[in-house]
């Protein structure tokens, strides 16, 4: 039976257990519908807690088989067993005692994909953040650490492979063509991280030497015959090891790392302790099958799950509240990683596109909440890019006030007082307050309240005082449950540029703390001014991104100019000409509104089309600059009312402009930016071929863009090419017969290849236009769909959901109830996956009236569903709010 409850969850009432738990050992005998689990638990009452305080363990779905209390039956009397929880009574009042769970579960039943499950025959789990109550009875709650033994028993010529947690014990032959194999982690840990996977796989093998000369073994399991697409994750996994030694002093402590990567997953991957569980989609790759994108987001999410061995397991989080604690450091950290990696400062504006296009709408909307909420009804629907992303942006911050040393010195300490703990975020800022010597209560607020700050710049220049003031005034908006909200201390990195483009240093400033390059704005209005300036300088502000705020600051064309070819900050100088792109295109949607005919301002093309073909450059960075703000964001920028397919037509006049315009420049980049010989996945190899491809988009928008993608697809010979020259054929030429013809020999090519076949299908699922519903429902019939596998559905319906805003938000309404089909049909056997898909509504109410209201009433069609899950239930309910 589920066993949602769906109550409410505050963090003003956590408390710790009454039992502390000594030692988990279990025993599985796997059986694909009929799993039985022998789990035994060691407890001991905590010291003043009262002599008749019962047991209680959570279980969801479980059938109990057997009860035994230090090895002797219970009696039913003393026990209460309800669909959610297991409550023991008349325990010992000191001694330590033995709970023994026998329970039978059904791994292959197991299509919400938590706890343990299948997938093509593997048997895997997934426990974070409540999976392991789906297993066993036990106090399922991270802030109960024990070390695991455990025993898997299975047929052996059917899982030849057995995982588990930690070091190998041994194994060897048991009955029946059964075998087993045991494994033991010393490390205490909280059961989220618990992981058994069994089946019959390939496996990778390698070694790690660890700073302290240790040698680890490293492993990949994948299904068989895809092994060779599993070395690029490999190379990736040791490079995480090495970094975390050489940037945090971090080293492994087992004495192997684990991965496996399978067909059928939630999310991206997994951190269990040792033995992390990955989509395959973050591990398989190879030049045929796998984009430039795809080996990044391979190389960011292997590192983000290794350096979880740290920030997440040996630290983890005392309640379900902490999850930035984890999530929010460990992102910081990946980025981190790539930016060392890679191209930083370009790696620094995919993040900020990824924030402001996800957390940004996230964080004005109905789902909005603090990087550290104080309430949840589905912890699952948490998993946000709030916690995560903005996360990271606070750990970034708390880097930017203190300084690379200063930061370095708080993450040693917390390290050093926190290792073995479950933590809270209070523990991770005191680190820093204390090893700094610095009060950061105001700069907490972060972590409290929910909301883009949005900060409002002005200047004046006073050319005989030889002085230059900025004004500042921040106000946080409204969101759900906090009406008011206080000033935050928002650290804005900024520079003055002379006329001549150098950067000019005052000789003072006052008004506020000014560290190195940062001005601390920490009062609600505030005013800085900087001494000794000759001349009326530009400022360039909120460089780096330095805070994830929204910033009003009005400057003239030639000052964003100025900007974009000046600035020592890259960043800076990308986000000057995406300011001048951005009126172009706000403009160009209230024309097309209007059925005008738009114009776009010279000195933003020329700025643009002088970056795109400056040298000095890197084409990556050259590549960012010309792919302008998307629908999305222009739609956020327009802040509501909005008409997603005048905001289409309006962008596409604008970019067949600049394709005019540039077409020399752009007919020069496809042919110099061609990478030759053998593919490498390399950053500056993956430049070039972003800027090339971005070149075939302008191209595509002349004269004969059919033939000329057509071509391209054609010549393509890595996945990024091809993907891209398929997706500039299909959504600019859908009707084309090359269109058809070439997706039909994609798919022909690619058909064996699952993650290439999502690629197929996202395709097709954004080619704009009110076309696009009827080919989504005709995929849906397609025989490569699968409903159960949750990357074909996020490829098909997720993608038309938050990547076609045109087909989408149709003004008929039929995109929503279409959506709102499609989450009743999925929520009954996966409600985390309809939850996930459902957040593409988070923005409803900014859409113009007609929209709005279909929208409301499919929101509604959803609601009146009987028997949603928490997970849709709670997110619509917010919605709906
Ligand atoms: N901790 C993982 C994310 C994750 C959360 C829940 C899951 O359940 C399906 C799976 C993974 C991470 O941050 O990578
Ligand atoms: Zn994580």
């Amino acid at each position: 039976m589920r066993t949602d409850t769906g109550q409410i969850v505050h963090l003003a009432d956590y408390r710790p257990t009454d039992f502390v738990l000594e030692r988990v050992d279990l025993t599985f005998e796997l059986d694909p519908r009929a799993t039985r689990l022998e789990s035994r638990l060691i407890f001991h009452r905590r010291e003043g807690v009262d002599a008749k305080a019962p047991l209680v363990l959570d279980g969801d779905e479980l059938t109990l088989t057997e009860l035994r209390l230090d090895q002797n039956e219970l009696p039913a009397g003393q026990y209460d067993l309800s669909p959610s929880s297991l409550v023991i009574r008349d325990l010992p009042e000191t001694a330590p005692f033995e709970v023994t769970v026998i329970t039978t579960i059904n791994p292959e039943e197991n299509t919400q994909l938590m706890g343990l499950y299948r997938t093509n025959g593997v048997y895997c789990t997934q426990c974070e953040a409540e999976g392991f109550r789906r297993i066993t009875y036990f106090p399922d709650r991270p802030d109960v650490l024990a070390p695991f033994t455990v025993t898997i028993i299975a047929d052996k010529a059917a899982n030849p492979v057995l995982l588990s947690n930690g070091n190998f014990l041994g194994g060897g032959n048991y009955d029946e063509g059964r075998h087993f194999a045991a494994w033991f982690d010393p490390f205490p840990k909280p059961s989220y991280l618990f992981a058994l996977v069994a089946g019959d796989l390939g496996v990778v093998e390698d070694t790690f030497t660890t700073m302290s000369d240790r040698e680890v073994k490293l492993k990949i399991y994948v299904e068989h015959g895809k092994e060779a697409r599993a070395s690029y994750a490999m190379d990736a996994l040791k490079r995480s090891m090495k970094w975390d030694e050489e940037v945090f002093g971090r080293e492994y402590d087992l004495d192997i790392f684990m991965i496996v990567a399978v067909s059928d997953f939630n999310m991206g991957a997994m951190e269990n302790k040792g033995l992390n569980v990955f989509n395959d989609k973050y591990v398989l790759a190879d030049p045929e099958t796998a984009t430039d994108q795809d080996y990044a987001n391979i190389e960011a999410i292997i590192a983000h799950e290794y350096f979880h061995n740290w920030t997440g397991n040996r630290i983890t989080c005392r309640d379900w509240f902490q999850l930035c604690l984890k999530e929010g450091l460990t992102v910081f950290r990946d980025h981190e990683f790539s930016a060392d990696q890679r191209s930083r400062s370009v790696k620094r504006i995919a993040e900020v596109r990824h924030l402001k296009a996800e957390q940004f709408p996230e964080d004005s909307g109905p789902l909005a909440h603090p990087v550290r909420p104080t309430t949840y009804r589905e912890i699952n629907n948490f998993y946000t890019t709030t916690v995560y992303e903005k996360g990271s942006e606070v750990t970034r911050m708390i880097a930017t006030i203190l300084g690379r040393d200063g930061f370095k010195k708080g993450m040693d300490l917390y390290f050093e007082r926190h290792d073995g703990d479950a933590a809270t975020v209070e523990d991770f800022v005191k680190s820093f307050e204390d090893a700094n010597g610095r009060d950061l209560s105001q700069f907490s607020l972060w972590y409290h309240q929910a909301g883009t700050p949005l900060v409002t710049a002005s200047t004046s220049y006073d050319a005989a005082a030889k002085t230059f003031e900025l004004s500042l005034e921040q106000a946080i908006p409204a969101t759900p449950g906090q009406p008011n909200k206080q000033p935050m201390h928002i650290p804005l990195s900024f520079a003055l540029i002379a006329d001549n483009g150098s950067l000019v240093n005052a000789a003072s400033v006052s008004g506020g703390e000014v560290t190195g390059d940062v001005l601390h704005l920490t009062e609600r209005q505030q005013s800085f001014t900087f001494s000794g300036v000759g001349s009326r300088p530009v400022l360039s502000l909120n460089r780096s991104f330095s805070a994830p705020i929204n910033l009003d600051f009005k400057q003239s064309a030639d000052d964003l100019v100025q900007i974009a070819r000046h600035d020592t900050d890259l960043f800076a100088r990308w986000q000057a000409l995406t300011d001048l792109a951005l009126p172009n295109l706000l403009q160009a949607a209230r024309d097309a509104r209007e059925g005008k005919e738009t114009v776009c301002e010279k000195a933003f093309i020329n700025a643009l089309l002088e970056a795109a073909a400056d040298e000095t450059l890197e084409p990556a960075f050259r590549a960012q600059a010309l792919a302008l703000p998307s629908e999305n964001d222009v739609a956020r920028e327009l802040g509501g009312n909005n008409d997603p397919d005048a905001i289409h037509s309006g962008r596409q006049a604008i970019l067949k402009q600049i394709a005019k315009a540039g077409a020399e420049v752009f007919g020069k980049l496809f042919e110099s930016m061609k990478t030759q010989g053998t593919f490498t996945p390399d950053a500056a190899s993956a430049g070039k071929r972003a800027l090339r491809n971005s070149a075939l988009g302008y191209l595509a928008l002349l004269d004969g863009g059919a033939e000329r993608a057509a071509s391209a697809f054609a010549a393509a010979d890595n996945m990024t090419d091809m993907v891209h020259a398929l997706t500039v054929l299909a959504h600019r030429f859908p009707d084309d017969a090359k269109t058809a013809e070439a997706l039909g020999a994609f798919l022909k090519r690619f058909e064996a290849n699952a993650l290439v076949l999502d690629k197929w299908f996202a395709i097709q699922a954004t080619i704009p236009g009110a076309s696009a519903l009827s080919r989504v429902k005709a995929l849906l019939e397609d025989p490569h769909y699968a409903p159960n596998n949750p990357n074909r559905v996020r490829s098909l319906v997720g993608s038309f959901a938050f990547a076609n805003p045109t087909g989408f938000h149709r003004a008929d309404g039929e995109g929503y109830r279409f959506l709102a089909s499609q989450i009743i049909g999925i929520d009954p056997r996966n409600p985390q996956l309809a939850a996930r898909i459902l957040t593409s509504m988070r923005s409803w109410r900014s859409m113009e009236s007609v929209r709005a209201n279909h929208a409301r009433s499919a929101l509604v069609e959803i609601e009146r569903t009987p028997s949603l899950s928490t997970d849709v239930r709670d997110l619509i309910e917010r919605m709906l709010k």
